[in-house]
């Protein structure tokens, strides 16, 4: 008897997808590295927070994939981007890095549709809000830093810019928090 309930159109989108929040996670991990080293401690530990929630994400879709019966491949994740030229540009690569997830959780909503899997359908809808809440985010501090001179923003607002992005919550544990129990 055949439990698997996602078509093979479906679980090979699903795979990809799940591929794709884990070169979030990457793309993240690497660009928390490179602010840190730049000095922004408090944009990095933000940026490792989000790699932490972009790998939660490859895992929601990992285990959705299970519970539908369906076949999980973990693939090769492709390496991230260079390292940003700026703090303006790291947003800025964020922004668009979103804007291509995005489309691919759009994918699968519409494949989702065009089969009929309700299921599936209704599973992604958390990641269309997720990726507004995502998008916005990301804007709102690429304005506060055009607001702030662009790439041209002095040393003394970066500093307060900095110690603000400490402050950003987020869902997961602070990454200095963070332990192989408490991911
Ligand atoms: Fe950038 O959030 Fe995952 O989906």
């Amino acid at each position: 008897m055949n439990t698997n309930r996602l078509s093979e159109n479906i679980t090979a989108a699903l795979n990809a997808q799940m591929t794709k929040e884990a070169h979030a996670s990457q793309t993240y991990l690497s660009y928390a590295a490179w602010a840190d080293r730049e000095g922004f401690g408090g944009i990095a530990n933000f940026l490792f927070k989000h790699a932490q929630e972009e790998r939660n994400h490859m895992m929601k879709i990992l285990e959705y994939i299970l519970k539908r019966g369906g076949q999980v491949e973990v693939t090769a994740i492709p390496a991230p981007p260079e390292n940003p030229s700026s703090l303006n540009n790291c947003f800025e690569k964020i922004f668009e890095h979103e804007v291509e997830n995005t489309k691919g959780v759009y994918k699968v909503v519409k494949m989702s549709s065009d089969e009929e899997d309700w299921a599936t359908w209704n599973f992604m809808q958390w990641f269309v809000k997720e990726q507004i809440e995502e998008e916005t985010l990301v804007m709102n501090l690429l304005d506060k830093i055009k607001i702030a001179g662009g790439e041209k923003i002095s040393s003394d607002i970066l500093y307060s810019f900095d110690r603000d992005m400490e402050k950003i919550s987020g869902d997961v544990t602070a990454a200095r928090d963070v332990t192989t129990i408490n991911p």
